[in-house]
Parts: C-alpha cells; sequence; structure tokens
C-alpha cells in the first residue's frame, strides 16, 4: 500500500494498521526513473508500505509515467535533465509534504525495495543520519561493472585522500533524514550527485553507516549510465571532478 501519512492514518483499518510498518510511513521514496517502464512494474511491486513514492521523469518517451501511475506512485515531471536534477525535483515534493526520511532508489530493479527497511531504520533511531547501500559485499555477477568498479575506487580514495573518511561504496540506494539533506543544498544535476552528497556529508559530521545491499542486474530496459563503455566512462569522468570539485 502506498498514501501520504495523512491519508493513511484515515483510511486504514485496525487490521491494515498492524500490517504496516510503523518505520516507513515516515518516508518518501525517490525513483529518478528515465525509460523505465518495463522495469518499474517489478519495482513498484516489490515496494514495501512507505509513506509516498515519487517517480521523477525527465521526459521519458515509453510511457514511464502511466505505468508508475498505475502502480501507485506519483509523478514528478522535471523539465530539466540530469539524474541529480531528478532527485532535487523528488526532494522538494517529500519535503513539502513533510516527509521524515527520504530513500533514493534506481528505477531498474538492480536492488531490492524491500531491504530500505533496514537503510531507515538507523534513521528513526538517531543513530545515524544518512545511510547507505554498499553493493560491494552481495553483488550479482555482472551487476557491477568493470568501469563502475574502477569508478568506485578511484572517487572513494579521491573521498579519503581529500576528507579522511573511507566509504566502500558509491551506490545510488541510500537513506538520509530530509532535514540534513535539505543542510546539504544539493547542486550536481547529473552524474556527481552521489559524490557531491558523501562529500558534504563527511563535511558536515554526519553521522554516516553502509549496509550491504543486494545488487542484481536491471531486469529489463536499457542503461543509461554504465551499460555502455562511453557512458560509463563520462560518468566515472564526472564523479572524479565532482571529488575535486565538492573536496574543496
Ligand atoms: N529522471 C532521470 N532518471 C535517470 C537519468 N539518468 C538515469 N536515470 C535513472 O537512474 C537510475 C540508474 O540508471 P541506470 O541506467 O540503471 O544506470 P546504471 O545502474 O549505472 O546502469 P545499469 O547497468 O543499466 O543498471 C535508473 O532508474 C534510471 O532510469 C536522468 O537523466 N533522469
Ligand atoms: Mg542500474
Amino acid at each position: 500500500m502506498v498514501c501520504a501519512r495523512l491519508d493513511h492514518a484515515l483510511v486504514a483499518t485496525e487490521g491494515q494498521l498492524a500490517a504496516v510498518s510503523p518505520t516507513l510511513t515516515h518516508v518518501a521514496v525517490i525513483i529518478p526513473a528515465l525509460n523505465e517502464a518495463e522495469s518499474l512494474p517489478y519495482v513498484l511491486s516489490d515496494m514495501p508500505s512507505v509513506g509516498a513514492v515519487f517517480v521523477v521523469d525527465n521526459g521519458s518517451t515509453d510511457g514511464t509515467a502511466d505505468i508508475s501511475r498505475s502502480h501507485g506512485a506519483r509523478v514528478i515531471f522535471e523539465p530539466s535533465k540530469g539524474y541529480g536534477n531528478a532527485c532535487k525535483a523528488g526532494i522538494k515534493e517529500a519535503a513539502d509534504s513533510g516527509f521524515e526520511v527520504v530513500v533514493i532508489l534506481d528505477g531498474d530493479h538492480s536492488f531490492n525495495p524491500q531491504e530500505m527497511e533496514r537503510l531507515v531504520t538507523p534513521i528513526l533511531m538517531d543513530e545515524a543520519d544518512m545511510v547507505l547501500g554498499d553493493r560491494t559485499q552481495s553483488a550479482e555477477r555482472g551487476a557491477i561493472t568493470f568501469p563502475q568498479r574502477f569508478g568506485n575506487m578511484v572517487a572513494t580514495q579521491l573521498i579519503h585522500a581529500a576528507s579522511g573518511f573511507r566509504y566502500r561504496d558509491m551506490g545510488p540506494f541510500r537513506a538520509i533524514r530530509t532535514s540534513s539533506l535539505l543542510n546539504m543544498q544539493m547542486r550536481d544535476p547529473n552524474y556527481g550527485w552521489n559524490v557531491e552528497m558523501q562529500l558534504k556529508a563527511i563535511r558536515l559530521g554526519y553521522r554516516v553507516i553502509e549496509i550491504p545491499v543486494t545488487c542484481r542486474n536491471r531486469v529489463a530496459g536499457q542503461s543509461k549510465i554504465s551499460g555502455s563503455l562511453r557512458s560509463a566512462l563520462r560518468c566515472g569522468l564526472k564523479m572524479m571532478w565532482s571529488t575535486l570539485r565538492y573536496a574543496r
């Protein structure tokens, strides 16, 4: 069941309430999605009972928006292209709707949405401000390509050199307290987004935890980032440039 916090309190029966995790009702899930109509039904069907799901579309041409709505998500259209711009639009919506925690999740079903409670719980227990899903422990064969591994290694080493903090991964599946995220004043329009978030979290003294998550190959549809050498290299270079930029 996907519903807004207030609606949930008004419409749920006692039986339904018992079935709803008390933690995830405070959570807004943001899914940046570009032409993910084939895989989003899997993601949205596996979604646990959260406060709201916002699919942020940047001009998909394959019916992503209609598919998302028909599976209970709210669709936000962001005219400025880019992964980071999509995340920003989702965060604004989550903050305006009063959600305490934001989860960012890919729309290609490479992560298991059922694992998000493990990311969110330390934040709601006030043991962490940001929790990252660490793909390095249990990734399916082929799910993290060589350029991705290389890019991760370089970015984590550069962050370590710049800040002294050693991250294991730069994966996209992550949870963060909404107020902490707003405080970061995120800027990056595309693939420097994760680097910017991770560097700013250190600079702002946030408590960060990395928790192993399952990572598998995309279930369907076309890769936008690491599937081709060209886009993977472009993304890797952007990550490196962003590390130098945001480390200052
Ligand atoms: N709204 C929006 N979403 C994007 C954009 N670029 C990528 N995404 C989404 O970001 C998520 C990650 O992109 P993927 O194509 O899976 O990238 P990847 O994980 O490196 O590559 P795969 O090997 O295919 O899994 C997916 O949900 C994409 O649809 C964009 O410019 N705008
Ligand atoms: Mg993917």
